[in-house]
């Protein structure tokens, strides 16, 4: 049971110096109530619980604000390496209570808050989610930008400053119904900068007129332009002085030099144009799985990039001349094919604005971005039509143009006569432009974010590429934010480790290995457990308040919280949690570990099959949490609304952890790491980063079943499989399937015909059925080493202390190193231990 610690050591280099900020609890509460009065001209006493919180944040603001133009100054001096994270999507979750954290002075908050009688925890509640992200790549980039700052590199995000994040989910008679996401209710947003002095102007259609007199110029002529304008986030290191900045674009029109004559008889025209350019950074597209085919998000592409690539050669000129150098200077990584667009437009900029030749900026652009997939599904992988591209982005669509012919040459070369394998490779083909094959043509590095995730590109997904270019392609496994997900998440659990093993584990989270001899300490796994306890009691509460039923701490806590789509099988689970309820019906007494199961997470919006997953789920939570024969061994709760904060409250009162995607599948999950990291046990398939987690874990500390990816794979290569052979062979599942129409639901018999006919109709493309016999026995077993508690604070403990290869500090010094080569001493996440 105990497990090795097999997480290689890399050298060690010292942290940046370690000052947290020196505030006095008394100074503090004067700044505060300074401030407080200040901002709303009201006292203490007038003042709303919001007015308080935005008092608290600007103050928290101002601390920030000088560490800021501190690292400014520092880096215009040292001018190490940048590097900037281009991502569409930033799912940032609250940020006071994590600033408060970074800086070390949320004890200090707390403490100065309680002398004017206000609890802490009630201005936090007051933040909204800040939701620009729909699930796994976007907290990935935030956790990334945090990981970043703490380790004291120059990072920076770009991305878009939506005026509406990811819709607000609300549950109504069981269905979803999405609501704006109004996050900046005030017009702005607590802790950004706006910038209008730095806007960059993004331009769209129009035509290109070639000019060849000597040298071939292209005049983009006729266009309509946009300002993008930066609202900057700061992003706070870890007790470190360090502050990078997260850059969000927003669209804006100057009409002041617009006459109002050319578009007709008054100024309402003028306004309706603004209104309408404006829009193009309104809303984030909630999709996380399908591309958006449409041309709004297409020019929400190219208005982040083209923004993004002017500030950053922009601040290069600042302090280095040579263009030449900007591979050694800078480093651009695409968070996905989304901001892919920044190949062409880094040639543009090159070639039009600074008269490079077409190889020279070629070279510079290759070596100077990386890229991140994150998908192998086929539906995710976006495709623009040439058309379109053309029309929208005449310039850019001519070098995507000529990337393609050289391309394509080059392919033809190496691989002579081969029209196929040049055909499955070119950028464009069949009247669309691929942007991942843009992507890996016009970056150095490709890389996978788990193990398999990269075998699976490299083998199947992406072979042709990796037998290309096999040196441009590498894993690396994704990781997450301790600071945030343990230390701010589960503070009772932080103490207890940092009083077992000291607080080195916050620097170096692969110290948390240090926890590994208190699996044999009785006293401490006592005390692990009490911690799990309030947590449990803590989510209790919230679902009592929320929804009015009443939960049993002492029954496994079992969570599936993530988006809601047919590869992560939550209707495996709901079939699960049917044919346990189907087993106490027939026998209350039967002897089963009670169980409460956890559900959360939002559809998108037109996707037809997870909106009836929802709703199968909150209708077996009706009719289970009302039957009162089963003597409360069972709830389920769907809880609505999913987003980062709710992940906060769940994830630390959670005993198992559901990863039960279809193998091969997910790309790697962060979700996972959360939960070992807060001492849940994985209940998962060999999916995704669940493999290198049962690696470092050890196997014997986590719960797999299922169908292997190889498996997997091999059915989807001969046409899948006959579902019909385990649905009449198994009257477990036969029972099941049927009752999801026949009438056994108190609902129209109907409502469940599509999830019913897609396991036995249309061949089970997710194998639910073929997997689902193995996920009962697991579960049984997960039900069975509940019931010695010592075993299970034991495996849990196991969990915790060999999650530390899984902080974001542990991937990011990978991508320093690897791929971006940055040129300051490496960041460090782990000590060896002598
Ligand atoms: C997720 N992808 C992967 N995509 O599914 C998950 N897609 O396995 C992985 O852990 C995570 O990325 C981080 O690497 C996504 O979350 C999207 O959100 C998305 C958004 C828009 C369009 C397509």
């Amino acid at each position: 049971m105990l497990t090795k610690t097999n997480q290689e050591c890399p050298t060690r280099f010292p942290m940046p110096s370690s000052k947290p900020e020196h505030v006095s609890v008394v100074d503090f509460r004067d700044a505060f109530v300074a401030t407080l009065q200040n901002l709303h001209g009201k006292s203490l006493a007038e003042s709303t619980d919001q007015e308080k919180f935005i008092a608290l944040a600007a103050l928290t603001k101002e601390i920030i604000s000088k560490n800021l133009i501190e690292t400014r100054k520092q880096r215009a001096h040292d001018k190490p390496k940048q590097v900037y994270y281009l991502s569409i999507e930033y799912l940032l979750g609250r940020l006071l209570e994590s600033n408060l954290v970074n800086l070390g002075i949320r004890d200090t908050c707390a403490e100065a808050l309680s002398l004017v009688g206000i609890e802490l925890n009630t201005l936090l509640a007051q933040e909204e989610d800040a939701g620009l992200g729909n699930g796994g790549l976007g907290r990935l980039a935030a956790c990334y930008l945090d990981s970043m700052a703490a380790l004291g590199l120059a990072g920076h995000g770009c991305g878009l400053r939506y005026r509406y994040g990811l819709f607000e989910q609300k549950i109504v008679g069981g269905y979803q119904h999405e609501y704006p996401d109004n996050w900046l209710k005030n017009r702005s947003y607590v802790w950004e900068y706006r910038r209008p002095e730095e806007k960059a102007s993004v331009r769209f259609g129009g035509t290109v007129r070639v000019h060849t007199n000597g040298r071939t110029k292209f005049i983009h002529e006729n266009y309509e332009h946009i300002w993008a304008v930066p609202y900057d986030v700061p992003v706070v290191g870890y007790k470190n002085e360090i502050v990078n900045t997260l850059r969000l674009w927003s669209a804006e029109v100057d009409i002041s030099s617009h006459t109002c004559s050319i578009y007709g008889q008054d100024c309402n025209n003028v306004i309706s144009y603004k209104h309408g350019a404006e829009s193009l950074t309104d809303i984030l597209y909630p999709d996380d799985s399908h591309y958006e085919g449409r041309v709004l998000r297409l020019k929400q592409q190219y208005f982040l990039v083209s923004a993004s690539l002017q500030h950053i050669i922009h601040s290069f000129r600042l302090h280095h001349s040579k263009l030449s150098e900007l591979p050694d200077k800078v480093a651009i990584h695409i968070n996905d094919t989304h901001p892919a667009l920044a190949i062409p437009e880094l040639m543009r900029i090159l070639i039009d604005d600074y008269s490079l030749d077409w190889e020279e900026a070629w070279s510079i652009t290759v070596k100077t971005i990386s890229y991140t997939n994150h998908t192998v599904l086929p539906e995710a992988l976006e495709k623009w039509p040439v058309s379109m591209l053309e029309q929208l982005l005449p310039r850019i669509y001519m070098i995507i143009h000529e990337i393609n012919e050289r391309y394509c040459r080059d392919i033809w070369t190496k691989n002579p006569g081969d029209w196929d394998r040049v055909r499955s490779m070119a950028v464009i083909a069949d009247g669309q432009v691929h942007m991942a094959h843009l992507a890996i043509a016009g970056s150095h590095s490709v890389n996978g974010v788990a193990k398999i995730h990269t075998e699976i590109l490299k083998n199947s997904v992406m072979n042709n590429f990796y037998t290309h270019t096999p040196n441009k392609f590498s894993n690396v496994t994704n990781g997450i934010t301790h600071r945030r997900w343990l230390l701010m998440a589960n503070p009772l659990l932080a103490k207890l480790i940092t009083d077992a093993i000291g607080p080195s584990w916050l620097d170096y989270p692969c110290d948390l290995t240090k926890l590994t001899p208190f699996a044999k300490d009785a006293a401490f796994l006592e005390d692990l457990a009490k911690v799990k306890l309030q947590n449990k009691l803590n989510l209790a509460k919230y679902i009592k308040h929320k929804y009015n039923v009443i939960v049993d701490t002492n029954s496994i806590f079992d969570s599936h919280i993530k988006r809601i789509h047919a590869y992560k099988r939550q209707c495996l689970n709901a079939l699960h949690i049917m044919h346990l309820y189907n087993m106490l019906r027939e026998n209350p007494n039967i002897k089963m570990t009670p169980r409460t199961f956890i559900f959360g997470g939002k559809a998108a919006p037109g996707y037809y099959k997870a909106k009836k997953t929802i709703k199968l789920i909150t209708t077996l939570a009706d009719k289970i949490n009302k039957d009162k024969t089963i003597n409360g061994k069972l709830k389920v709760l769907f809880l609505g609304n999913y987003n980062v904060s709710l992940a906060e409250l769940i994830i630390p009162a959670s005993d198992v952890s559901e990863q039960i995607s279809t193998a091969s599948r997910e790309a790697s999950g962060t979700g996972n790491m959360k939960f070992m990291m807060n001492g849940a046990l994985t209940l998962g398939t060999m999916d995704g980063a669940n493999i290198e987690i049962s690696e470092a874990a050890d196997a014997d500390n986590i719960f797999i079943f299922g169908l292997s990816a190889e498996e997997v794979l091999n059915y989807y290569r001969h046409g899948g499989y006959n579902p019909w052979d385990v649905y009449n062979s198994d009257p477990r599942i036969k029972t099941v399937v049927d009752q999801l129409v026949n009438g056994f639901f108190p609902v129209d018999q109907n409502e469940f015909r599509t999830i019913h006919d897609a396991l036995l109709y249309h061949g089970d493309e997710y194998f639910l059925l073929k997997d689902f016999s193995s996920y009962v026995s697991a579960q049984q077993q997960v039900g069975e080493t509940y019931l010695s508690k010592s075993l299970w604070q034991q495996m849990c403990l196991l969990n915790i202390a060999n999650s530390g290869w899984f902080a974001g500090d542990r991937t990011f010094s990978e991508y320093a190193a690897e791929i971006w080569h940055l040129d300051q001493p490496l960041p460090v996440w782990c000590q060896c231990q002598s």
